[in-house]
């Protein structure tokens, strides 16, 4: 018995916001788990202080998945991000207590490594297709093994995914949301061009991922995906907006590009057509916005049985906290495929140190008992919190899109 004895938000911004759950034990144990949800954080905040730590209060912390089911249903409102990515934090945070009692990082309690590390992909992004053929020279430099090519598209000011940052992609900003054109036929003429070119330039031996950010109908991503078919993606990604998951089986009738989504899905049952039906080849669904390792390893327990496999969200807005989390699972996991990785500002690492590393390619989640990463709240209490928006997308004509 770990009885829980405490439980605190702490809200920092250390160059972006973030939320974390610290909860605290009567065996002299803490946990922490991340419940930032970008542009709606302090929604999740308020779930935690208002409606959850007060019944976690008393129980025993080992009691992961009970205290999961209590949460969970005990709610009666299912699902949604901001329920599930505050049942997440929770969930994180206690399995880093258990880690902690049991001197073992956590994903040795998951099964152990099933692997020596997790692939992760590296962002390139520029202006133009020079500029983001430049950066991925960078990536490759480093060893990674894997990158994302995204452009800004001629006749367009501002498109998602291109940042004047070198390594770091942050698009949640402003007091209000800023507003940007989109226009579906340029982007279309303008992708096939980035990896013809990317192919050439940086050879056969990486893979290239590439973000839609859910602009395309079903069809389009059809046309987009056997475009890109001579170039042999290792994914496209969010290639039309997935609340319809039957939408997906358009796109499959037309290519064979490898297709990925599920960053902004919640739960198992945002996937489960697309993961039955084998509609989707990778799963992105992560530990911060889809109820912790309790239920992503649900999510990927489903997804192995046809052959589908994880590639977790890990951009900058899934804190420090996710990341740990996010490879304790993915070195254990069986139907690991790959993990994104944007990598913090130093500011942000400073607040959150951690165990895991990066080495040719591959990140280890380390070996501290627990997630093996930490919150420094005396630093994290000098960021103050500031409201900031991911954009919006309009078509030239002025039609709301997605963003
Ligand atoms: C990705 C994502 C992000 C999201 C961001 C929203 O593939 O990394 O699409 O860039 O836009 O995480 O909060
Ligand atoms: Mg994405």
């Amino acid at each position: 018995m770990a009885r829980i004895t405490s439980a605190r938000v702490i809200v920092t911004c250390p160059g972006r916001n973030f939320v974390t759950l610290k909860i605290e034990t009567d065996e002299g144990v803490y946990g922490i788990g991340d419940a930032t949800l970008n542009g709606r954080e302090l929604a999740v905040a308020s779930y935690l202080e208002d409606h959850v730590i007060p019944c976690l209060i008393g129980r025993d912390a080992h009691r992961i998945e009970d205290i999961w089911q209590y949460l969970y249903k005990g709610a009666y409102w299912r699902r949604g991000p901001v329920t599930m990515s505050a049942i997440a934090a929770v969930d994180m945070a206690l399995w880093d207590i258990k880690g902690k009692l049991a001197g073992l990082p956590v994903y040795q309690l998951l099964g152990g490594a099933a692997r020596e590390g997790c692939m992760v992909y590296g962002h390139a992004n520029g202006s133009d297709i020079a500029e983001t053929i430049e950066r991925a020279h960078e990536y490759l430099e480093q060893g990674y093994k894997a990158v994302r090519l995204q452009s800004g598209v001629p006749g367009l000011a501002a498109t998602y995914g291109v940042s004047g940052e070198r390594f770091y992609y942050e698009p949640a900003k402003g007091s209000l949301p800023d507003e940007t054109l989109w226009s579906t036929s340029k982007y279309m003429r303008h992708v096939p061009e980035l990896f013809a070119r990317g192919r050439d330039a940086l050879g056969w031996d990486i893979h290239l991922l590439h973000d839609v950010h859910h602009r395309l109908t079903p069809i389009e991503a059809g046309r987009l995906g056997k475009d890109l078919e001579p170039y042999r993606l290792f994914w496209l990604e969010d290639a039309t907006p997935a609340e319809n998951q039957a939408g997906f089986r358009l796109i499959r009738q037309h290519t064979t590009t490898p297709l990925a989504v599920g960053e902004i899905f919640s739960s198992v049952w945002d996937a489960k057509q697309l993961i039955e039906e084998q509609l989707i080849d990778y799963i992105r669904a992560t530990v911060v916005h889809a109820g912790g390792i309790t239920h992503l390893r649900r999510i990927a327990a489903l997804a192995d049985l046809y052959q589908v496999r994880t590639g977790c969200h890990g951009a900058t807005d899934l804190s420090p906290v996710s990341m740990a989390a996010a490879l304790n699972f993915g070195l254990s996991v069986p139907n690991f495929g790959i993990q994104e990785y944007m990598r913090h500002t130093a500011e942000t690492d400073e607040v959150f140190p951690h165990a895991y590393s990066l080495s040719n390619g591959l990140m280890h989640p380390g070996d501290k008992p627990g997630l093996g990463v930490d919150i420094d709240e005396a630093l994290a209490a000098k960021y103050e919190y500031k409201r900031a928006y991911l954009p919006v997308n309009r078509l030239e004509d002025g039609t709301m899109w997605s963003w």
